[in-house]
């Protein structure tokens, strides 16, 4: 390192959950592993994440702005900004000015547009909060949704394309739909957790671009690996790696740990046993 190189800093917005190892308790160590200085701006404090059957959550709506004044004060800059879990549609709109106020030509904007798994809107995302979302989608550069997101925030419908997944043309479906969503400042869209063929995909799409990293099916879906997904890309896009080359690591670094969970028959809930495989990141 030189001197005068410092450390480079991702801004995450999200919540942090005493269980389900997602959001905050994901982005720290992730983002640390890959040499990148994690700052968190929590959203919300939670008991474990809303996915159980019980929890507590404090929603920081009404703190926000003066973490976000104390950062002004301090006069910090960031080379990324991660959001991911939003408490309340108010909420959305402080994270929409933090990203106003905090992002520079060289910030990496990275949007991961929470709201909803399998066809299901979380309990906690209103109608209102989930449009706001929408909106913090296109101030990203990269946003990741999972397939029940894509169709949310293109308008299209879960149901009709879930009915397609078993033909061969599935993958371009989804890209195609993917490809609605690079206007503006958006000019990556990657789709987590698209099933294929007997195995399940991240599909990276640019305006000239598409690529498909495959991984094997190990039970259902577990809570915090979009959060995990979401670090990583952000992390690799601060350090000017290929998006290619991340989507890759990222789908690696979460099949290891998702294989190592259900071969120890992890609840859903609890999230995967990333902390085992983080000198894979590490080592990049
Ligand atoms: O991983 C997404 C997520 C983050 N934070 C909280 C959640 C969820 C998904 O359920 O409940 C609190």
């Amino acid at each position: 390192m030189q001197v005068g190189d410092c450390l480079k800093k991702i801004a995450a917005v999200n919540d942090i959950s005493g269980f389900g190892r997602c959001s905050l308790t994901a982005a720290l160590p992730v983002i640390s592993a890959l040499g990148i200085e994690c700052c968190p701006l929590p959203t919300a404090v939670l008991s474990n994440q809303t996915g159980y059957e019980s929890f507590h959550c404090v929603d920081l709506t009404n703190d926000l702005s003066k973490f976000i004044n104390e950062w002004k004060k301090l006069g910090v800059k960031f080379d990324g900004i991660l959001t991911g879990y939003i408490a309340s549609a108010t909420q959305a709109e402080l994270v929409s000015g933090f990203i106003d106020e905090f992002a520079t030509e060289n910030t990496v904007t990275v949007v991961d547009p929470v709201m909803a798994d399998d066809g299901q809107v979380y309990g906690t995302y209103s109608k209102s909060l989930c449009a706001k979302v929408a909106h913090l989608a296109k101030k990203a550069d990269i946003i990741t949704p999972n397939i029940t997101e894509l169709c949310i925030l293109a308008r299209h419908s879960y149901k009709d394309l879930l009915m397609q997944s078993s033909r061969p043309d599935y993958l371009k479906t989804v890209e195609n739909i993917a490809r609605t969503l690079l206007v503006g400042k958006v000019k990556c869209v990657i789709v987590t957790g698209v099933r294929s063929s007997n195995c399940i995909c991240n599909l990276l799409v640019e305006k000239d671009k598409v690529a498909v990293s495959k991984s094997e099916i190990f039970g259902g879906s577990y809570s915090g690996t979009g959060d995990i997904f979401s670090s990583i890309i952000c992390a690799h896009a601060v350090k000017g790696t290929s998006m290619v080359y991340a989507v890759e690591s990222a789908t690696r670094f979460l099949e290891k740990s998702i294989r190592d969970s259900y071969r120890e028959g992890t609840d859903r809930n609890d999230g995967v046993n990333f902390q085992k495989y983080l000198e894979m990141l590490t080592n990049e």
